[in-house]
């Protein structure tokens, strides 16, 4: 077996807490760029995301909860999952960390590494922070405070024997490794930092916990396994390593890694220093998305200025939010979170641009074809502009790139609407010119086809919407390569009224 299918990973997020407006990106940046696979790769996609349930930040908010922490993780799962569901995520696989299979899997790695002499016995003594699962140096500390500049907590001094990863060991060959492909780590900044801090040296990495009680066990031992050990693994656990490796071959090596800036070192240090002592090859991508912020600050938990998905999903739609998230800023940079500047966007191109549009040509269609879809095209024009635009859309979300690729769309939607404005069909119904209203409204009708197929993968339910109302079967996520030819729709399809797609919202009623 070999590899043949696009592989694409978010992080596991933590179940000491629930979904915010954060992870919510993260996972439909994952669900648009898996949603554009389906329908364009040449082979299968499949889409990991999961749950990181182990460590002492879920045992502590376990036991503030007053609960064991595998009956407190099952019951915050699910509202991941839901919130996943509720955003249609169309992940192929949900792994949580305390899956029997990934612990087992997890202990296989630990004990492999042990063998080869990858992961050599040693005493650990330092500072370590609870909330960020992390060791600093004494000269990190801000007035013997953890660092973190989100967390600032008291650190513990901890002393224990411990395993250690030689990370240290690899660090020549990462450094070769980043020079070979200065694309791995993307934007550019976090490819920047990181090789910066690979220049600096590496130290050991201590993996394992002997005061952690709520962790996977090592073999044989009392301590337990470093939460972010046993979480990083998922990626291959996930895929069948190591118990079934002919579907492990079939989806390694990750196609895409996206995370959040702050885990990058896990992910571009740690993690390929792993697998490189697994002798498996290395994720392609590793794509480190910025975070959004509020009044200057990262959404998070920990400062407690968090944005639930459905508060924004009760006013904006799910699609509303889809699309607003990814059309403000350029992926990988940060941007700060308004309601107003949400509102502007969803008014301006959801309720106006696409909306208004989509109401208009099917009206015109209702009251001049009684809904009946006249004779195809042969386009033209248009045609050639639309093939265009699914060029550039592939090109940018092959990039990453989703403000590009939607700004394309758009620029064909506000085309469309100023096809409208030109042509005027009412004008032309008034003449009489059959022949000229037919091709005017078949042009418009085809057009909003392809912007329903071409905005399937940010918003789902608006393609589908749109879909249904042009009278097509199944659903707007099929290839491209099959829906997207000009002339698609059939004469005489009869078509309906859709719903309105993007009631207009006023500014004010505050979720932020
Ligand atoms: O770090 N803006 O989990 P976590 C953009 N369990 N993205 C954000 C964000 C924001 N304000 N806040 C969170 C962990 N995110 C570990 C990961 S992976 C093996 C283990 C997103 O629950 C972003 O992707 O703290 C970030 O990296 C992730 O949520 C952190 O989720």
């Amino acid at each position: 077996m070999t590899k043949d299918t696009f592989y694409l990973t978010t992080p596991l997020y933590y179940t000491n807490s629930t979904p915010h407006v954060g992870h919510a990106y993260s996972t439909i940046a994952a669900d648009i760029l898996a949603r554009y696979h389906r329908v364009t790769g040449s082979g299968r996609t499949h889409f990991l995301t999961g749950t990181d349930e182990h460590g002492p930040k879920v045992a502590d908010a376990a036991a503030a909860a007053g609960k064991a922490p595998k009956e407190f993780v099952d019951e915050v799962v699910q509202r991941w999952q839901t919130a996943w569901r509720e955003l249609d995520i169309s992940y192929d696989q949900f792994i949580r960390t305390t899956d029997p299979e990934h612990e087992a899997a997890v202990q296989a790695i630990f004990v492999r590494l042990r063998d080869q002499g990858d992961i050599v016995p040693g005493t650990y003594q330092g500072w370590y922070c609870r909330n960020d699962e992390t060791f600093w140096p004494e000269t990190k500390l801000v007035e013997g405070r953890c660092p973190n500049p989100e967390c600032g907590r008291p650190v513990e001094w901890i002393s224990e024997d411990a395993w250690f990863f030689r990370l240290s060991r690899y660090r020549d060959v990462l450094v070769d490794h980043y020079n070979a492909y200065p694309d791995w780590v993307r934007p550019a900044s976090a490819y920047n930092e990181m090789a910066s801090l690979l220049r600096g040296g590496l130290e050991d990495l201590c993996v394992s916990r002997a005061s952690v009680t709520w962790g996977i066990p090592i073999p044989g031992e009392s301590k337990t396994i470093y939460v972010w050990f046993d979480a990083i693994c998922n990626y291959i656990t996930a895929a069948g390593f190591p118990h079934d490796m002919e579907r492990f071959a079939r989806l390694w090596p990750a196609d895409v890694h996206l995370i959040g800036k702050e885990i990058l070192r896990f992910h571009t240090i740690i993690w390929p220093a792993l697998l490189i002592a697994l002798d498996l090859p290395l994720p392609r991508l590793v794509f480190a998305n910025g975070w959004i912020t509020m009044e200057g600050q990262k959404i998070s938990k920990s400062l407690g200025n968090v944005v639930r998905p459905a508060d924004l999903t009760e006013r904006f739609g799910v699609d509303g939010v889809r699309y607003a998230l990814f059309a403000q800023a350029p992926f990988g940079v940060d941007f700060s979170f308004s309601e107003e500047s949400l509102t502007r966007r969803y008014n301006a191109d959801l309720a106006n641009d696409l909306g208004n549009l989509v109401q208009r040509v099917l009206a015109m269609l209702g009251r001049y074809r009684k809904g009946v879809v006249p004779a195809a095209t042969s386009g033209d024009e248009l045609n050639v502009a639309f093939a265009g635009t699914v060029q550039r859309v592939r090109a940018a979300l092959d990039d990453l790139d989703f403000r590009g690729a939607l700004a394309a769309i758009w620029e064909r939607v506000g085309a469309l609407n100023l096809y409208v404005e030109q042509a005027k069909p009412w004008a032309i119904a008034k003449d009489g010119d059959d022949a000229l209203l037919d091709e005017t409204l078949y042009n418009l009708c085809e057009g909003i086809r392809w912007i329903a197929a071409l905005v399937y993968p940010f918003m789902p339910r608006t393609a589908a919407a749109i879909w249904q109302a042009l009278g097509q079967t199944g659903t707007p996520g099929q290839m491209w390569e099959t829906t997207l030819h000009w002339g698609g729709l059939a004469a005489g399809t009869q078509t309906s009224l859709p719903p309105v797609l993007f009631p207009r919202r006023e500014s004010g009623a505050g979720v932020a």
